[in-house]
C-alpha cells in the first residue's frame, strides 16, 4: 500500500537535505493544511514564499535549504536532541547522490554512529545523476555503500522507486541498536515520465505545454493502474 507522506517536522522529525525537492514538499505542505492549496499557483513567481527552495517562511518547513550538504548535520542535531530529551521520535534525512561530494556530509556521517543515533535514518537518492551529468564523471562516489558501512552505518540497499520497499526499510529501522541506518535508494531520475527518465537536465528544467500534458497523462495513467491494483489508498 502507498501511504500518505507528510513533509515538515512534527511527531516524526524530518530534515530535508535536498532543497530542489521544494515542489513536492510544497505540495504536501498545502495538502496537509499548512497553507491553502491556492498558493501553489504562485510557485516561483515574484514575491512568493514558494521560491523554489524550501525556506522557513513556508509553514511546515523549519529549515532553509539550497546549499547542499547541510541536511544530515541538521538531522544529526535533531536525533541527538531526541536522545538527550528522552523523546522517541525518529529523524529521516533525504540526500542526493551528487550531494555526497560535499565534505560536510561526511562530518555528519562520522557524528551519527559516534553518538549512537539509531533514531536517525538517512536516505540517498542514488539516481547516478547530478545537475551537470553522471555522478561518477563529476565526482566518483563508488564504492558508496562500503563507505557508509565503514563510517559505522547499517546500510540497506533497495529499489527507491518502489514505495513498498521504502516503507519496509523505514519500518525496519533501527535494525541494530546504536547504529544509524543508511537507505541506499537506487532510483531512476524522472521515473514515469518518458522524456525525462535518466536525463540530467531535468534536475531543473521547465516543461513546455506539450511536455506538461504528456507528463500528466503518463503519470495519471500510472496512478490509475495503481488504483486498479489496489496499491493506492
Ligand atoms: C554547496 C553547493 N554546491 C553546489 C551546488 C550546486 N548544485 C545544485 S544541485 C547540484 C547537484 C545535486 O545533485 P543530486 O544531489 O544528485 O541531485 P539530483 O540532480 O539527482 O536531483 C549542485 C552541484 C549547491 N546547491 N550547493
Ligand atoms: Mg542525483
Amino acid at each position: 500500500m502507498i501511504p500518505r507522506i507528510r513533509s515538515g517536522t512534527g511527531a516524526t522529525g524530518s530534515s530535508q537535505a535536498r532543497g530542489i525537492r521544494s515542489n513536492p514538499s510544497g505540495a504536501s505542505s498545502a495538502t496537509s493544511a499548512f497553507f491553502p492549496k491556492e498558493e501553489l499557483k504562485t510557485f516561483s513567481q515574484f514575491g512568493t514564499r514558494l521560491i523554489g527552495h524550501p525556506n522557513n517562511k513556508v509553514p511546515g518547513i523549519e529549515m532553509n535549504t539550497g546549499a547542499l550538504g547541510h541536511g544530515l548535520a541538521i538531522g544529526v542535531g535533531m536525533a541527538l536532541a531526541a536522545k538527550r530529551d528522552g523523546k522517541d521520535y525518529r529523524v529521516f534525512c533525504l540526500m542526493g547522490d551528487g550531494e555526497q561530494a560535499e565534505g560536510s556530509v561526511w562530518e555528519a556521517a562520522m557524528a551519527g554512529p559516534h553518538y549512537k543515533l539509531d533514531n536517525l535514518v538517512a536516505i540517498i537518492d542514488r539516481n547516478r545523476l547530478q545537475i551537470s551529468g553522471s555522478t561518477e564523471e563529476v565526482m566518483g562516489l563508488e564504492p558508496l555503500e562500503e563507505k557508509w558501512a565503514a563510517f559505522g552505518w547499517h546500510v540497506v540497499s533497495i529499489d527507491g522507486n518502489d514505495m513498498e520497499q521504502l516503507v519496509r526499510a523505514f519500518e525496519a529501522a533501527p535494525s541494530i541498536p546504536g547504529k544509524p541506518t543508511l537507505v541506499m535508494a537506487n532510483t531512476v531520475k524522472g521515473k514515469g515520465v518518458s522524456f525525462a527518465e535518466n536525463v540530467a537536465h531535468w534536475h531543473h528544467h521547465v516543461p513546455n505545454d506539450e511536455q506538461l500534458a504528456l507528463a500528466l497523462a503518463e503519470l495519471s495513467a500510472a496512478i490509475e493502474s495503481y488504483e486498479q491494483e489496489g496499491l493506492v489508498r
